[in-house]
């Protein structure tokens, strides 16, 4: 209610809100999450809460009057369509120079992402978060997170057989007689599950290509692990379709936090203010580093650091396709759930999926979604004309990205004498380098935070989410981000509460 007074206050329900939400009510602390998104509990007119991706509609885009697939095109068409602006559960968030895809909703991109869940090589860890104890973090706060999460892998004689990864052995047969080290990718999808789906005793999730718009069955989104221990424990509640707007010192201690309240066409229904005495911002890397540079730039968190908006990144995410000879089929079933990829971090900065194009047609082609090493950072910045932080990312900085990925793809091609495909992302372009999955960065830790996210200037306010890595985690984030956040969040608990 307006005026209300709350311990714990956490912005946004992905992989940092959930992990704090969860520990503070363990320790006995009332929480309330504050989250733009909907609620997603609710089947919609087809019996599904969720849309199919070769059916994209109003569920599917955050407030967008046409789709905006990350695969723009196929055989040089475009195939964007029209859909009524809805407040949907996929953000494709145009920042100039790139396009940052976003869930939206209780679960953040748990929502729509692919579930791999992957710890970066050990080796790797120290070049991520130069100022976190290894040994504690693979000891502790990795198998913590991983076991919370649901991690596992997939059957390894199930795959060999499997129709629905016939695309992933021929990735595996071609990484291979290139000499390229192959590997299997943990996933948060219930595996038992996928099988009752290939021997069609379970209504069909990953089998039937679902996924960015939100997967129906077999996906361990966070609603599914962390939300629901934390709602168990009777000190959460949780507001969809609110959205916060500022956060600023309150004259009686605490912080006077004001929220939007939105309908379904993403306008302003009534403002709410309340007041907090812990804020957690757990807004996603994109909506903390905008949400904090703004309230530093119009003077309503004075005491910010100059670090704020910085050291952000794309976790060096770039796609392409390979057109492969007839002979090497991909197959029409594809599981949208990718289990697998080539590590060639260290001698090329790249790791790169094998990611499923399930169009349920033989395409002949082979997809993947590469993270690199890629050096670049961009700064957010305020913007008083337009009211906006905006982000500096220029699209030729991709190109170290590219370069990278070429040390996997261009050795297969030649090995195998096939080509890219010129038709996924527009005509006549191989490469997918106008987006990320994959935000990380803008209020990175022990810089505009100490060593635990506890922002400096501001006691009683954290930063809890993707915004704390400063741009890289050498594979796909959110177990790094989960673990990160049950390391900082134990400390706080412990020291400040
Ligand atoms: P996030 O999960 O983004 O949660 C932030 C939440 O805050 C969202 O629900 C927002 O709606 C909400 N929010 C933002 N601003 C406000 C505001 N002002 N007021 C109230 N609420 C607000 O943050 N990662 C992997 O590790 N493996 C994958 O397979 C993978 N696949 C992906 C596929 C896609 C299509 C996408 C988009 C992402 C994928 N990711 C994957 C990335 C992963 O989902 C992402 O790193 C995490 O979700 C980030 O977690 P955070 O807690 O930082």
């Amino acid at each position: 209610p307006p005026g209300a007074h709350v311990p714990a206050l956490v912005i946004g329900t992905g992989y940092g809100g959930s992990v704090a939400a969860l520990r503070l009510a363990q320790a006995g602390i009332d929480v309330h999450m504050i989250e733009m998104g909907m609620a997603w509990d609710t089947p919609g007119p087809d019996g599904k809460i969720f849309a199919n991706t070769t059916k994209p509609d109003r569920r599917s885009y955050w407030l967008r009057t046409k789709t905006k697939q990350p695969l723009s095109n196929f055989l040089g068409f475009p195939i964007d369509k029209a859909i009524p602006r809805y407040t949907g559960i996929l953000d494709a968030e145009e920042m100039g120079g790139i396009i940052v895809y976003q869930g939206r909703g209780v679960g953040g991109g748990s929502l729509v992402n692919g579930g791999m869940a992957v710890t970066p090589r050990r080796e790797n860890f120290p070049a991520v978060l130069p100022s976190v104890n290894t040994d504690e973090m693979y000891n502790v706060y990795y198998p913590r997170a991983n076991s919370a999460l649901g991690v596992s892998t997939i059957d390894p004689a199930w795959f060999e057989t499997a129709e629905c990864y016939q695309y992933a052995r021929v990735g595996r047969k071609h990484a291979q007689r290139s000499g390229f080290p192959f590997v299997f990718v943990p996933d948060v999808y219930d595996w038992d599950y996928m099988k009752q789906e290939a021997a069609g005793t379970v209504p069909k999730s990953a089998l039937e290509g679902e996924i960015l718009y939100g997967n129906n069955y077999g996906k361990k989104s966070l609603q599914k692990t962390y939300i629901a221990q934390a709602r168990a424990t009777g000190r959460v509640a949780i507001s969809p379709l609110h959205k916060v707007t500022s956060v600023r010192p309150a004259a009686t201690g605490g912080y006077t936090v004001v929220i939007d309240e939105i309908n379904t066409n993403g306008d302003t229904v009534t403002t709410k203010s309340v007041t907090a005495d812990r804020v957690f911002f757990a807004a996603g890397s994109v909506g903390t580093s905008k949400l904090l540079t703004k309230l530093k730039a119009t003077g309503a968190l004075p005491g910010l650091n100059s670090e704020v908006g910085k050291g952000w990144g794309d976790n060096g995410n770039v796609m392409c396709g390979r057109a492969n000879h007839l002979w090497d089929p991909t197959g029409k079933l594809q599981s949208s759930i990718p289990c697998s990829g080539i590590d060639n971090w260290a001698a090329g900065g790249a790791f790169a999926e094998v990611a499923p194009l399930p169009t349920g047609i033989e395409t002949f082609a082979s997809f993947y979604l590469s993270i690199t090493k890629n050096p670049h950072r961009a700064q957010f910045t305020w913007n008083a004309a337009t009211g906006t932080a905006d982000l500096n990312w220029q699209t030729a900085w991709k190109q170290p990205s590219i370069d990278m990925a070429k040390t996997i793809f261009d050795k297969i091609n030649a090995k195998e004498g096939t080509i890219y495909r010129t038709d996924l992302f527009g005509a006549y372009k191989i490469w997918g380098d106008h987006l990320t999955y994959h935000p990380l960065g803008g209020a990175v830790l022990n810089k505009a935070t100490d060593n635990y996210g506890r922002l400096h200037g501001h006691p009683g306010l954290y930063v809890i989410d993707g915004a704390l890595i400063p741009g890289n985690t050498s594979v796909n984030p959110f177990v790094t981000i989960t673990a990160l956040a049950e390391r900082n969040i134990e400390r706080i608990i412990a020291a400040d509460l």
